[in-house]
């Protein structure tokens, strides 16, 4: 037996906690995996899923090599084939029928791959498709198109500065069990403690008494769908309390004047009935936040995946701005990458935004997608713009992505359906080849997205553990080899044309390396194959690099630090982190304003009377993709309807009972678990199961956790208007007895 001792982060939440692994270089297997107590970041903390990925690696149903459905029967194919046959199908439909006749949908996986983020762009870029979808908008889309709007990329999100706040407002987000979002931040229960400790307090604001709520000072019921209510009444009670207090952010803050007559109709009293919470509560919320030293107010995918999911991400930025708190210590702040990835431009990009339409029902693009909601309706065209072949890179959408069910049907329609995932399940099972890229273990990563989320500075590299199998290939090779093929190019030449691209892009926006010449900075790295030249290019030319020359980070140093290299705190990076033309901040951008008749008129037509759905997340799950490892997948049914005792005893519900579920889209039975941690007119459901479609290839989570999917539930009708996201929380039901 060879063991060694290998030390990387865990890919599978944001947290990317440190970790040690034992293990057998020989015979390809893992000893053991536990967390590294000299990572600076995690200090030896993991939660359960720090083993997913070696279960993962270990799972025998786990794809190898790539099948083919021949006679509706899975098959095992050559690479070459694969990868020659669905390159050759593409670029016939694209031939034939057009570049949209493709479509595409891009999961959360690839956010937790550097090599498959950075190469997949000239994939998506080549392929230039209006029907491309992705896991985003059933996610942090809001989020996106609020800080293109106000910061000018939509990929600089303001991150709650954990460790030095003394109020913490939690909205929308259950961090002590999803591990942080937006928020990366190891050990996550610890931090919330510290805050305690040092004589802070912390609020949930949330429809349910979360395991946040738990551990919090104080928790607010609030009505699912209508933080966009309660926080334009924040905004409200600030300047009747004189309390707009920017400081230096209106140096080079404009509009705020137009707030005040904006959030005129949504005083705390005119919101308290939608919002379900009393207006008193509100204005001592508003009083202690303004009261605190170091205050954040934070927002997270309860506030994105709802009905007006633009305007509450967007107010909570609002509100850290009004009140001084946006880049300030304590506040919402900007972490700086190694890789300089959410620097600015030298030139800022247009916004992408409403450049082309859905065909079936004309919804503005942006970001170059449209929204998953659409998926199904999209492939269900006929004619001129019917959608003839579907692409899935890492993402599960029958199960993730609302009316799932439909979008299974729709795919049956298909000429072609190209899966590249590991695993035959809901979606891929409908597809005619799955491609399996190699696991976590077998090839290098960099927490790449994020170092730009985290609440501290960071870098680290994970090392390739073991060899992968003969012929096995990485997501971003795969990906590499269907491009090159379906635009006759090889490999060699496309990733070329990559490296060059990178080099100028990055000279562009640094002069301070106007004096290398391309062939130079191809010199200085050739050490360095494929993802890692370009990583190692990314973090010589960031803010930590050596600039290629002299003393700074490179990608070799990083490799000797196994531990992972601390860059310090977040520090203020306004306004030269501001990628708006004038370096300003619009602070009530017309896109989002423009949503504001909507709000007041469903404030006018008041609370509703049906019973809304939630979600909620479960510290084994991971979306929908950890239900086949047995360790993750036994236990008692988690997929079960949360519902309040008083509307339990109302419909005539018992614990343990079935209870029918009705929505617009869908009808099912789940297993009701009453509780008063839950909002009465209010039940909630857990995404990710559903496990009961025929011919897949996943035994255990098919039969230890099969459950019902929630999307099946959630109505791909309803949508936020300016970003299209799901509206997967708030969804109207009714609740019956079984
Ligand atoms: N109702 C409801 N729906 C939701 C949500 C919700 O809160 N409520 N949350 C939404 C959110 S936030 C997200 S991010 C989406 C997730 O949506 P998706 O990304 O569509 O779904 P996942 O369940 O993450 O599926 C991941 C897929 O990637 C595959 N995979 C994992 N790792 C790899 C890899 O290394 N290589 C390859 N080739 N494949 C891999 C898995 O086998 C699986 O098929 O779901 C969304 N849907
Ligand atoms: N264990 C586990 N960890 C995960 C994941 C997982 O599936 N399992 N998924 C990962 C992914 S992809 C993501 S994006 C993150 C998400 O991370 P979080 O945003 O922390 O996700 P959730 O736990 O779903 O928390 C959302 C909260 O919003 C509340 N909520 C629902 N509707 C409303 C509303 O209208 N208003 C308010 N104020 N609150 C509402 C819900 O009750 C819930 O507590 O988690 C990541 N981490
Ligand atoms: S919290 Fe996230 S990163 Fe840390 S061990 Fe758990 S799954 Fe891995
Ligand atoms: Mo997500």
């Amino acid at each position: 037996m060879t063991t060694e001792t290998i030390y990387r982060s865990c890919p599978t939440c944001e947290a990317s906690c440190g970790l040690v692994m034992e293990v057998d270089t020989e015979a390809k297997q893992v000893i053991s995996i536990k967390g590294d107590p000299d990572n600076h970041r995690s200090k030896g903390y993991v939660c359960a899923k720090s083993q997913a990925f070696r279960y993962i690696y270990e799972d025998p149903e786990r794809l190898t090599k790539p099948v083919k459905k021949v006679d509706g029967q899975w098959q095992e194919i050559g690479w070459e084939e694969a990868l020659s046959e669905t390159a050759e199908r593409l670029a016939a439909i694209r031939e034939q029928y057009g570049k949209d006749s493709i479509a595409m949908y891009y999961g959360n996986p690839n956010g937790h791959n550097f090599s498959t983020q950075i190469y997949t762009q000239m994939f998506i870029t080549l392929l230039n498709t209006e029907r491309f979808f992705s896991a985003g908008s059933v996610d942090q889309q809001p989020r996106n198109l609020s800080c293109e709007l106000l910061y000018g990329n939509g990929w600089v999100f303001p991150i709650p500065d954990i460790d030095h706040t003394d109020f913490f407002v939690c909205m929308g987000g259950n961090p002590m069990v999803s591990q942080g979002s937006l928020m990366s931040a190891p050990d996550i229960g610890s931090r919330l403690k510290a805050i305690q400790q040092r004589g802070g307090k912390i609020a949930v604001i949330d429809p349910r008494r979360t395991e946040t709520a738990d551990v919090a000072d104080q928790h607010i019921f609030i009505r699912p769908g209508t933080d966009a209510f309660l926080l334009m009444a924040f905004v409200n009670e600030l300047f009747a309390t004189h309390q707009v207090k920017p400081g230096r952010l209106l140096d080079f803050t404009d509009g705020i004047e137009k707030l005040e007559p904006l959030s005129a109709p949504f005083s705390p009293s005119a919101v308290a009935a939608i919002t379900g919470v009393p207006a008193q509560r509100l204005r001592q919320l508003v009083k202690e936040f303004c009261a605190a030293s170091a205050p954040v107010l934070y927002g997270r995918i309860g506030l994105c995946t709802q009905q007006f999911g633009t305007l509450a991400s967007w107010l909570v930025d609002v509100i850290n701005i009004l009140t001084g708190r946006l880049d300030a210590k304590g506040g919402a702040m900007f972490p700086r990458p190694a890789t300089a990835h959410n620097d600015p431009a030298a030139a800022p990009p247009e916004l992408g935004y409403n450049r082309w339409q859905s065909k079936a029902r004309g919804f503005p693009e942006y970001m170059s997608m449209l929204p998953a909601s659409l998926m199904a309706e999209e492939m269900e065209l006929q004619g001129e713009h019917q959608v003839r072949a579907l692409i899935t890179v890492a993402g599960n959408p029958v199960l993730s992505v609302p009316n799932g069910k439909r979008i299974h049907a729709a795919m049956e329609k298909l000429d072609f359906v190209v899966a590249f995932d590991f695993y035959i399940n809901e979606t891929t099972s409908g597809a005619d080849i799955i491609i399996p890229s190699t696991t976590q273990l077998e090839h290098s990563n960099y927490d790449f997205m994020f170092t730009s989320t985290c609440v501290r500075n960071f870098a680290q590299y994970s090392p390739k553990t073991f060899e992968p199998p003969e012929g096995a290939l990485d997501q971003w090779q795969i990906i590499n080899e269907v491009t090159a093929r379906m635009h006759g190019m090889t490999r060699a030449d496309l990733e070329a044309m990559m490296l060059d691209g990178m080099i100028a892009q990055l000279q562009a926006n640094a002069p301070e390396l106007a004096h290398l010449s391309v062939e130079d900075i191809k010199q200085k790295t050739a050490g360095h194959d494929g993802p890692e030249r370009l990583l190692d290019i990314m973090l010589r030319a960031g803010p930590y690099g050596d600039k290629f020359c002299g003393n700074g980070l490179t990608l070799a140093q990083l490799k000797q630090e196994p531990h992972g290299i601390d860059l310090g705190p977040l520090e203020p990076r306004f306004p030269e982190l501001l990628a708006t033309k004038f370096k300003r901040i619009d602070i009530a951008p017309d896109i989002i304003t423009g949503d504001l008749p909507r709000l007041r008129a469903a404030l006018k037509k008041g609370p509703g009377d049906r019973m809304l759905l939630i979600g909620r997340r479960h510290i084994r799950d991971m979306n929908s993709w950890l239900h086949n490892l047995n360790n993750y997948a036994r236990g008692k049914n988690r997929c079960t309807l949360l519902i309040n005792p008083q509307d339990a005893q109302r419909i005539g519900l018992t614990d343990g009972g079935m209870a029918r579920i009705r929505s617009r889209v869908g009808e099912f039975a789940a297993e009701v678990a009453i509780s008063d941690g839950i909002m009465p007119g209010v039940v909630s459901l857990p995404h990710g199961f559903g496990h009961t479609y025929r011919n897949t290839q996943q035994s255990v989570a098919s039969t230890l956790t099969p459950g019902i999917s929630a999307n099946d539930l959630v109505d791909d009708n309803e949508m936020d208007v300016p970003s299209g996201t799901s509206v997967v929380n708030g969804v109207p039901v009714e609740i019956t007895a079984a």
